[in-house]
């Protein structure tokens, strides 16, 4: 078995530099000794009883990994730490956009946990009970997630991009009691009003009786006696025994865009999560003690929950953690943090790197960028000519880019070069090879592996420790989407292509999910959200590739009986929508058109209506049911140029 992976996944040794071996070796004995494996690797963290078994999966597709082990996620990135010399090691460097800077020692941040733990605690919350977060880039946040971990309150974490409805729709469906946010957040020297938006999720939502609001922005907000209170009134100093909590009790739901349906509840659990994330950061990343690692992804997205809090707090790492745009108030706003705080890893999105180097050149060449020594990216495959840029004018032609493949579902990451374990030679735009554990093979639908430089579905073959334990409330679900395509394999929706060496490269989405600014989007959102509106009757979105972006939202919109188009209709269903969803999820353009092209059955095409939109040919449109809708988006999209 082994040798079939390892011949038909990796190259074989000799062609590489003798570093790469050790990755070698480490990647056959995950794959051959698997429970030896992780029984090792289980030791990054400090467990209060040890598990029964490595891994359980007698009820698959749901892999339980750790069985009966019982261990704390904050235990493991404070207390464990502060009986060590890392006690007064910096966990933070919190900058804002205006430039204020706060330092948080792993001692200090120790103790704000336990006091906002207290604080939960004293307001009547439970192991078991649940708490959505929904804040800013600032140091409350990854307390109030540590906080809740500690009590074995399970947290949700809402990106503060979204707007109202979304908002209430993940405090429904994850049953929030509580939540927790601030008064506003900062955003190119404007405030967003979070508390309001809030406020209104709330009117939308029964099951919420407590709010605490963090004072950030000190814009006036409503304060709704005996449901909202001030973080600065309840937390209490003291210490707080961190709960026993099992392996596989849940220790956050984050919500993600699928295809159909409402956005899914992402569970993840105590015991393999932790262990992946952590393990993951030191075989891609390698953190040396005294390094100065920025992840400058927001903590609304998995890449913040499993790389800016957890893996450096549980590795000890001291991190930079930014509130703001990348390019406010100037273009090199990146660039300078690097040089003022002497940052050495970063990690960041092409979508990012796009955009900085649109701006061009002379902003990172007026810095000194010379801490850096290894370079990152996540969130869609990066292109050519960004990875160059990246590569040559960032790094200096001296740090490796370590393009990391993963997803909410996955945990931490699955497909990337392994610094720490040796790194293979990089091609820029693949992101190499799978991290140990990790069993990928390139399917058709037919389930039948492609041939080299064919494309087909990247499917995982075996559990690993940082798989979902399920989608919340829904575990039929779970099945459906990942382990029914191909059974009892992991399906992670995206294209990919293995070439002659072995590489994998990442071809984008195999479905309707997009990717706009690295952020996950569901189409069906924002569909669902225009057919709500009383003037639209059906809708189609997609996306439209953008060089810096990835994707763009456009929309196609029909009315309903009695309603004129006009630009001022398509501004309000725009503005709708950024009150509803938030801003990242308005399109950039709506065409508001007579007819949709749809099947007989009655589906509406996207596919044609995209392939048409860009220009392309529709494909097959004989089972079209309303030719003539075909020749009206060419009208629209005349009308564009
Ligand atoms: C971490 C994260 C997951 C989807 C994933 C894929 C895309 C992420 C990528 C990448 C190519 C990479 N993706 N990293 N594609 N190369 N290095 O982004 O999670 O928001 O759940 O999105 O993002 O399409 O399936 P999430």
């Amino acid at each position: 078995m082994l040798n079939t992976i390892m011949s038909e996944t990796l190259p074989t040794d000799e062609r590489y530099n003798t570093s790469f071996s050790r990755y070698l070796d480490e990647y056959r004995r995950s794959i051959e000794n698997t429970e030896e494996f992780w029984n090792e690797k289980s030791k990054i963290i400090e467990w209060f009883r040890d598990y029964d078994r490595v891994l359980d999966d007698s009820k698959k597709p749901f892999f339980r990994w750790f069985v009966n082990g019982k261990t704390n996620v904050s235990y493991n990135c404070l207390d464990r730490h502060i009986k060590t010399d890392k006690r007064n090691k910096v966990a933070y460097i919190w900058v804002s956009e205006s430039g204020n800077e706060k330092i948080v020692t792993y001692y200090g941040l120790y103790r704000r946990v336990n006091a906002l733990a207290r604080g939960l605690l004293n307001m009547g919350l439970r192991r078991g009970d649940h708490v959505t977060i929904y804040m800013p880039m600032i140091l409350e946040a990854p307390v109030a997630m540590l906080a809740c971990a500690r009590i074995g309150v399970v947290f949700n974490v809402v990106f503060s991009g979204f707007g109202a409805e979304a908002l209430a729709e993940r405090i429904k469906d994850s049953r929030s009691k509580m939540v927790i946010t601030a008064d506003g957040a900062w955003r190119r020297g404007k405030i967003v009003e979070l508390k309001s938006i809030v406020d209104r999720a709330l009117e939308l939502t029964e099951n919420v009786e407590s709010v605490i609001v963090v004072k950030n922005t000190n814009n006036e907000i409503n304060m709704e006696s005996e449901r909202d209170f001030y973080y600065n009134d309840i937390i209490e100093d003291g210490y707080v025994e961190p709960e026993k909590m099992d392996s596989n009790d849940p220790l956050f739901i984050l919500y993600t865009s699928g295809t159909t349906g409402k956005p899914k509840g992402i569970v993840h659990g105590n015991g393999g999560y932790p262990v992946w994330i952590s393990n993951t950061m030191k075989w891609a990343f390698d953190p040396k003690d005294e390094d100065r690692y920025w992840c400058a992804a927001d903590i609304g997205w998995i890449t913040g929950h499993s790389y800016i809090v957890f893996a450096p707090l549980l590795l000890g790492v001291t991190s930079i953690m930014y509130e703001g745009a990348i390019d406010y108030p100037k273009p090199d706003r990146v660039w300078d943090i690097i040089e003022r705080y002497g940052v050495n890893i970063l990690y960041t999105s092409p979508t990012a790197i796009r955009l900085l180097m649109k701006y061009g050149d002379k902003y990172p060449n007026s810095h000194d960028l010379s801490s850096l020594k290894t370079l990152g990216t996540v969130g869609e495959p990066i292109n050519p000519a960004a990875w160059h840029w990246f590569y040559e004018v960032i790094g200096k032609s001296r740090c490796p880019i370590i393009d990391t493949y993963w997803q909410t579902e996955t945990g931490g990451f699955t497909i990337a070069p392994a610094l720490g374990l040796g790194l293979p030679d990089l091609k820029p735009g693949s992101a190499t090879f799978p991290l140990p554990g990790i069993d990928p093979v390139i399917l058709d639908d037919n389930g039948r592996e492609v041939k080299r430089n064919e494309k087909g579905y990247i499917v995982l073959r075996r559990p690993w420790p940082g798989l979902m334990l399920t989608v919340n409330n829904d575990d039929k679900r779970y099945i459906e989407t990942y382990f029914s395509k191909f059974k009892d394999m992991y399906l992670m929706g995206d294209y990919a292509v293995k070439d002659d060496d072995g590489y994998i490269w990442l071809l984008g989405r195999a479905d309707e999910v997009l990717k706009v600014s690295g952020h996950r989007i569901g189409t069906i959102e924002i569909e669902d959200a225009l057919v709500s509106m009383k003037e639209i009757a059906e809708a189609a979105v997609f996306g439209k590739p953008d060089t810096i972006k990835g994707d763009t939202i456009i929309a196609f919109v029909t009315l309903k009986e009695g309603y004129e188009k006009s630009p001022d209709l398509i501004d309000y269903f725009k503005r709708k929508i950024r009150e509803e969803l938030g801003p990242i999820m308005v399109p950039e353009e709506i065409h508001i058109v007579d007819s949709l092209p749809k099947t007989r059955s009655g589906k509406i095409m996207r596919r044609v209506i995209k392939a048409v939109y860009l220009d392309q040919l529709p494909g097959d449109i004989t089972t079209l049911e309303n030719e003539a809708s075909v020749d009206e988006i060419k009208r629209a999209v005349e009308e564009l140029k």
